[in-house]
């Protein structure tokens, strides 16, 4: 059984990826209103990772026998201004999302508890991966996202995401 701390600070990582899925799939629909489809299809692909991170953790609470306790989950941005700074955004809020698992690994450090550092492991690489994704995206789009041939061959690229 897992520790209540580390049960809240679980269930609380469960909202923050439902919610990571509700602000990517709002900024997925922000990109089809533009006609960026493939940059559409990568952001709702990501809001479906989200999910999977989402049921991750539950499943795991589950496992240890240890209570999931679903809340609310808040109203996501709607309104954007642009690709660059959409991705941004991404990359400010992937940071957060880094800060609140290394907050999981923490606790569980100081709690010696070995099976919640072993599965935490997973989300850490994940978020390394996640950034450096999003970062490799920003800097191409300010190399050459005002021409729009770059920024049609880059949204057909990101389209390809299985
Ligand atoms: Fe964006 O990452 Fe989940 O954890």
């Amino acid at each position: 059984m897992i520790s209540d701390k580390i049960n809240e600070i679980i269930n609380e990582q469960i909202n923050k990826e439902f919610y990571s899925g509700y602000l990517y799939l709002s900024m997925s629909a922000y990109m089809k209103e533009l006609g960026l489809f493939g940059f559409s299809s990568w952001l709702k692909h990501q809001a479906k990772e989200e999910v999977e991170h989402g049921l991750k953790l539950f499943d795991y609470l589950i496992s240890r026998n240890s209570f999931v306790t679903l809340k609310q989950i808040r109203t996501p941005e709607f309104e954007f201004h642009g690709i660059i700074s959409v991705f941004n955004k991404i990359y400010e809020h992937e940071k957060c999302i880094t800060e609140s698992v290394m907050k999981v690994a923490k606790q569980a450090e100081e709690e010696c508890d070995r099976t919640t550092l072993s599965f935490i492991d997973w989300f850490i690489n994940e978020q390394i991966e996640e950034e450096q994704n999003v970062k490799d995206i920003i800097k191409r789009l300010e190399l050459f996202g005002d021409d729009k041939v770059s920024l049609y061959l880059m949204d057909k690229e990101l389209g390809e995401r299985q």
